[in-house]
């Protein structure tokens, strides 16, 4: 009821904090589904990247839960989520080797994973993106200008960073985490370097040419739980300029033993790779003699008539069956398989244009892509 004799001394401010709003969908029951996890668990793990909002959706942890048993996290285990510049920026010389971090993005999704008992892949220690810029000044300064710290300080910094990162997760997620990306894309032939190393866009280049990438595999062995396994991760790695650059880069970590697999994202398309060359790339790294994991596996399909979505099932038919059949005559010792997103709507890939490239749609229904991938009798493989 109105009360009309109110003044407006008679309101109280009101201060409202942590607003979040869900759209509501009416949909089917996934329950009934052939489920991944479960095809391939004499294979390899099969994986789901998430974003922390799906960690509360009801509907959206049944279909993870049932359907995968490994999930990395798409942002919230990155540098940029874990630096604290508000308490580095507050006391710089406490802070200059031993940079201050925050850990309650990378809690969510620990947490979940605890709970619902999945394995995690850690995504990611060291990256040239997503790593602000003031992490790399000598004074942990916003200044566009500021000049970059030296090698020195940034040595320790990585150690510090690593150190506070995986202790953290050894000490209160034990078990959780099997494999991390220690460095991620760190090759780029196009910047025309000696070794094919990213340089242009890259303050770890900068600062320390190469160096950087064995020290980050040294640290993390060093702090990293006994078991877990070290990744560098990177995308288009079946084009031949880059797969052999990384292949030399990590015989000599593997080497070292401080290197035990090679993340290949597969972000691809429908007609590139062609099966023939990604074949290639994945018996050329597991030759190393280290674990292959496909780590951020998506299809880049613009279409969305039943003719794309039937095509797209094809091609992750293929993909699934090339991935079991490598890992069961051995040919390649593939450990996991990820999906970088778990329905269509929350795609990376979506931009200006709407893209189709995952298993779900829009609705959380499975699409021909989803039973392509349980290499269901009902997807044609060619
Ligand atoms: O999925 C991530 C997206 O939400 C972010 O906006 C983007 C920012 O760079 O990173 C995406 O994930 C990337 C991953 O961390 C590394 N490989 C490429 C992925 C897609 O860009």
């Amino acid at each position: 009821e109105y009360n009309t004799s109110a003044t407006p001394d008679d309101l109280l401010d009101i201060y409202i904090d942590d607003i979040e709003i869900y759209e509501v969908r009416v949909v089917g029951d996934n329950a009934n589904l052939p489920k991944l996890c479960e095809i391939y668990k004499e294979d390899f793990k099969v994986g789901v990247a998430l974003m922390d909002f799906e960690l509360k959706d009801e509907r959206r942890v049944n279909l993870i839960t049932t359907q995968f048993n490994s999930i990395t996290m798409g942002n919230e285990m990155k540098p940029e989520n874990i630096l604290d510049y508000k308490t580095c920026s507050s006391d710089v010389k406490k802070y200059m080797t031993e940079p201050a971090l925050n850990f309650s993005k990378l809690d969510l999704g620990m947490k979940f994973a605890k709970e619902h008992q999945l394995s995690m892949r850690g995504h990611t220690l060291l990256w040239h993106q997503q790593t602000p810029r003031w992490f790399f000044t000598k004074n942990y300064s916003r200044d566009p200008n500021a000049p970059l710290a030296s090698k020195e300080i940034m040595t320790k910094r990585l150690e510090s960073y690593m150190k506070q990162v995986l202790t953290y997760c050894n000490t209160n997620y034990p078990g959780i985490i099997y494999a991390w990306d220690v460095v991620n894309e760190a090759i780029n032939v196009e910047d025309g370097i000696k070794g094919g190393y990213r340089s242009k866009d890259s303050y770890w280049y900068q600062i320390f040419g190469s160096e950087y990438i064995e020290l980050a595999f040294t640290y993390a062995r060093k702090y990293a739980e006994e078991g877990v396994s070290l990744f560098y991760n990177d995308y288009n790695c079946f084009e031949k300029s880059k797969l052999f650059a990384i292949c030399t880069m990590a015989e000599d970590l593997v080497k070292k033993g401080i290197l035990d697999g090679i993340g290949m994202q597969s972000h691809i398309k429908m007609d590139y790779p062609s099966m023939t060359d990604y074949e290639y790339a994945i018996k050329k790294y597991a030759s190393l003699g280290v674990e292959v994991q496909i780590t951020e596996l998506d299809i880049d399909l613009a279409g969305n008539s039943l003719e794309d979505l039937t095509k797209l099932g094809t091609r992750y038919k293929k993909l699934f069956s090339l991935y079991q059949s490598l890992k069961e005559t051995k040919q390649a010792n593939i450990t996991s398989v990820t999906v970088w997103g778990l329905s269509d709507d929350y795609s990376w890939l979506n931009g200006d244009k709407r893209k189709y490239p995952l298993f779900f749609d829009d609705n959380l229904l499975p699409k021909a892509a989803f039973y392509g991938a349980c290499l269901d009798e009902s997807i044609p493989l060619y």
